[in-house]
């Protein structure tokens, strides 16, 4: 595999990036000295005492939205922030994550192919052997926070954000904690600081409100890392009443409701950038946004093929976003692809984070591009998987290697699909049968892929409610096991349970990787008295 470690040429791009703002910089500040000095007055200029920090990061990260479920792609909510960061910022056009919520946020802070992990499905457990992009960031000095899901592991105290590299944490440990009760069934699973904590309000706001309020109370003489995991528009479909209100003109009750959760991920948003704006400190901040894979019940993939859980394009492009201003354009659209193992590297890239790395990225650093705009050839493939199933993006062509589990029961035969993705985004035409070299070599390179994922533990798919608007291909209520919908079920099931059905270990693939992948469950624990022990106590040290 590659090892994209920062060079030479990359490293001068950054330190061109910090003269450059470092002079924006020391201008503001001659600009406030000069107007204090002409009005006689002293500002205790918080903004000069934080432009002085290296620059903030602020991860933004949307849980099953789709590619249809942005303003600026069309979508029938309202987004004005997230629409205004594109006019603000740099839209990338060809953003590419996991289809599936574990894997990604794995692949997003190791900056590694999932695989790699052992983490194939939702809420499997990362471990603890790689450096963590937050992790990275801390050792330079940042203050890290996160807010939302966590999703890596909760098999013991250990699994933890707060024992992974965050000064403060706040959320839920699970995937899709009720949005109001915060948590499932009897237990709460919402927590700050590694402690459940019990507080009123829809979660979409309480995330926005904690980050907002840790940007403004920080130390500003230290730049911070935000990684902001929103919960919604996951299910359970739950929303404040005046805001499905606003798109009561739509029939569809799962549509409705998930319009009006992301207009209130909208507004949760825009406080969090507000917070950013009133510190003086957006010049100063890295941000981005991105969907963490395609969407499901009530969204809308607009009209690619598949939907969450799939290697086709419906689950894995996704809206998203980069802004720094002065230093990325503005309102520029980028046709460069990235994939969400991308992003470690090139923030190490471009804010000069040493790491600790016990094994090199697989994603590379698309600094230059982002500085640019400009589009240019990848150094590397684009391997994205799940429990079953895999694709490659190799420059105009995508494969997809369905059925490749070999652990799974009565298994249909594997299939081979190919595509010609800049012509054919929606993945109509298989033009495999035409193509047997680029086939064989595709697959010849990638083998390990399917090694990996040949023998996985089998992952049992669950019926689900609602289904996507993508194109009509995938409407309807309930699909069986395999499928919600009946569509292109070989690349994949819906990845929204969470019980990994028993299975050997991955081994013997022939290539490195860490130790990863446990299933994780959560009992109800009772304390003496028959109360429930909520989910951060009722897990071991
Ligand atoms: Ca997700």
């Amino acid at each position: 595999m590659n090892d994209s470690s920062p060079n030479c040429a990359s490293s001068q791009n950054a330190l061109r990036a910090f003269q450059f703002v470092e002079s924006r910089i020391c201008r503001g500040i001659t600009a406030v000295f000069l107007v204090a000095a002409i009005g006689g007055i002293f500002l205790t200029a918080p903004s000069a005492s934080a432009a002085n920090t290296k620059p903030n990061v602020l991860i933004l990260v949307s849980d099953d939205q789709g590619w249809g479920d942005v303003g600026y792609h069309g979508g029938e909510m309202a987004t004005p922030n997230i629409d205004k960061l594109v006019e603000e910022g740099l839209e990338m056009n060809r953003f590419y994550a996991y289809p599936i919520c574990t894997p990604t946020r794995t692949s997003l802070l190791t900056g590694h192919i999932s695989m790699r992990h052992d983490i194939f499905a939702p809420s499997q457990n990362l471990g603890h052997d790689p450096q963590l992009m937050n992790q990275a960031f801390k050792n330079a000095g940042y203050m890290t926070m996160t807010a939302g899901k966590w999703h890596l592991g909760r098999d013991t105290q250990r699994d933890f954000p707060i024992n992974r590299g965050f000064d403060h944490t706040y959320g839920s440990l699970n995937a899709g904690p009720d949005y109001w009760t915060h948590g499932r069934g009897e237990v709460k699973d919402w927590g700050r600081d590694g402690r459940t904590v019990h507080e009123n309000g829809y979660a979409t706001d309480l995330f926005g409100n904690e980050i907002s309020r840790l940007i403004r109370d920080r130390d500003p003489s230290k730049p911070f890392f935000s990684y902001v995991a929103f919960t919604a528009p996951h299910t359970p479909l739950q929303a404040p009443q005046e805001y499905v209100d606003k798109y009561a003109h739509i029939e569809d009750e799962d549509r409705r409701i998930y319009c009006a959760m992301v207009e209130v991920l909208d507004v949760a948003i825009g406080n969090i950038l507000q917070a950013v704006d009133d510190e003086g400190i957006r010049d100063n901040t890295l941000v981005l946004f991105f969907s963490d894979n395609g969407g499901s019940a009530g969204a809308d993939n607009g009209d690619f093929r598949g939907r969450k859980g799939q290697v086709y394009e419906g689950g894995t492009r996704l809206p998203a976003i980069f802004r720094w201003p002065g230093v990325i354009p503005a309102g520029v659209r980028s046709e460069q692809s990235v994939v969400v193992y991308d992003i470690f590297p090139t923030f190490v890239e471009a804010l000069g984070i040493p790491t600790k790395l016990n094994m090199p990225f697989d994603g590379e650093s698309v600094w230059d591009t982002l500085q640019s705009g400009k589009t240019r050839s990848r150094k590397t493939d684009i391997l994205i998987g799940n429990s079953t199933a895999y694709s490659v993006h190799s420059g105009e062509y995508k494969l997809v290697h369905s059925n490749v589990n070999k652990n799974t029961p009565d298994a249909p035969a594997e299939t081979i699909e190919l595509f010609k993705i800049y012509d054919d985004p929606n993945e109509t035409k298989d033009v495999s049968k035409a193509n047997p070299d680029v086939v064989n070599a595709m697959l010849a390179k990638n083998r390990f892929m399917a090694e990996m994922i040949g023998n996985a533990p089998f992952r049992a798919p669950r019926g689900a409610r609602g289904g996507v608007r993508a194109g009509g291909r995938l409407g309807g209520r309930p699909g069986g096991p395999g499928g919600r919908g009946g569509n292109a079920v070989a690349a994949g099931g819906p990845g929204g349970g969470d019980q990994v059905a028993a299975g050997p270990r991955v081994g013997g693939a022939g290539w490195s990787r860490y130790g990863g992948g446990r299933p994780s469950s959560a009992p109800i624990v009772r304390d003496a008295n028959g109360n429930i022990v909520h989910l951060h106590e009722s897990i071991p040290e």
